[in-house]
């Protein structure tokens, strides 16, 4: 493995011992909610992961290296520092060469999962394609890596701050299997639906492994996005978030939002226009999402 990846000892013995491994993105502790609940909420996270069998690994970048697996004064820094680099796939190389600290999206995130031997991703929601790209060209690269890098990321299916229809589309050019968890709807983040039909469907973690053991074996490299819904106790209504989604759209528009700070400024504009609301339904998918992967990871380890 290459010598820039640091491993928390306890990753690299699980990994030694082809035990399963979950591996947890950054950005959302960094540029996706409030602290204290960031801190708070990747603590519990990696409890859940732990809970259901499987060792978690927090992949950051702190001084320039990257750290596969945070302790606990790490988790707390990263989360209450500013200035932390928001790291895609164009922003590792540079973060690293000025040693500079940054928390890692999806796709920086599945790659150094991946030279890191990680199979299974936890996150709340995938980058996707933006409503408008087809002006803007905003489409995450999110997307790009999921097409290429073998590592299933499992999300509580895209958020409606992007186009869902055109994300959809995009991950079938890419070849990435979309697999929504126990429903026949692909859902939306907040709610359980989107008005879009999932295009596969599998009800159990057992399933998710053998499906993700064929893909692997028959080459088919890349991703598969496991789509998993919301519980419904913390589901929010779809109409409603759709005002607050135009809303904060609107706002991005009118203070010529764009590029990176695109994604985080529309998160904290609806969390902010919902009060708590939106932030503990946040939690709650992100809880769920970790449940899930692990259980998955743990089965896909025992194939
Ligand atoms: N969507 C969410 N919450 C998030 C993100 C996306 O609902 O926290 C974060 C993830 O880290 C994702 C990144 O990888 O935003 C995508 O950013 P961009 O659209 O700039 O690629
Ligand atoms: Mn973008």
């Amino acid at each position: 493995m290459t010598p820039r990846i640091h491993l928390h000892p306890e990753v690299a013995q699980q990994l030694q011992q082809g035990g399963p491994v979950v591996a947890l993105e950054s950005t959302i502790i960094a540029h996706g909610m409030p602290y204290p609940q960031n801190v708070q909420t990747a603590r519990e996270v990696e409890a859940i992961v732990r809970e259901n069998g499987a060792v978690p690994a927090t992949i950051a970048i702190l001084d320039g290296k990257i750290q596969v697996g945070l302790d606990q004064r790490q988790l707390e820094s990263l989360g209450n520092t500013p200035g932390v680099w928001k790291v895609s796939l164009r922003d590792l190389p540079f973060v690293v060469s000025e040693k500079l600290n940054g928390a890692t999206t999806v796709a920086a995130t599945m790659h150094i999962a991946h030279l890191a031997g990680i199979r299974v991703f936890v996150t709340g929601g995938i980058g996707g394609v933006h409503r408008g790209a087809e002006t803007s060209m905003d489409i995450s690269a999110d997307l790009t890596e999921m097409g290429r890098t073998s590592v299933a990321v499992v999300a509580a299916g895209v958020k409606s701050i992007l186009d869902i229809g055109l994300t959809l589309e995009y991950l079938e050019t890419l070849g990435v299997p979309v697999v929504t968890f126990g429903s026949e709807e692909f859902p939306s983040f907040y709610s359980r639906g989107s008005g879009f039909q999932s295009p596969l469907r599998l009800d159990s973690p057992d399933a998710i492994a053998r499906f993700l053991r064929a893909k692997w074996d028959l080459e088919l490299n890349g991703s598969a996005l496991i789509a998993n819904p919301i519980p419904s106790e913390q589901e929010f209504p779809f109409a409603e978030m759709e005002q607050h989604i135009r809303a904060a759209l609107d706002a991005a528009e009118r203070q010529s939002i764009r590029g990176k700070s695109t994604t985080p400024f529309l998160l904290k504009y609806i969390a902010d226009a919902t009060g708590g609301d939106s932030l503990a339904s946040n939690i709650a998918l992100v809880k769920n999402n970790a449940a899930l992967g692990a259980r998955i990871a743990t089965a896909f380890s025992s194939l």
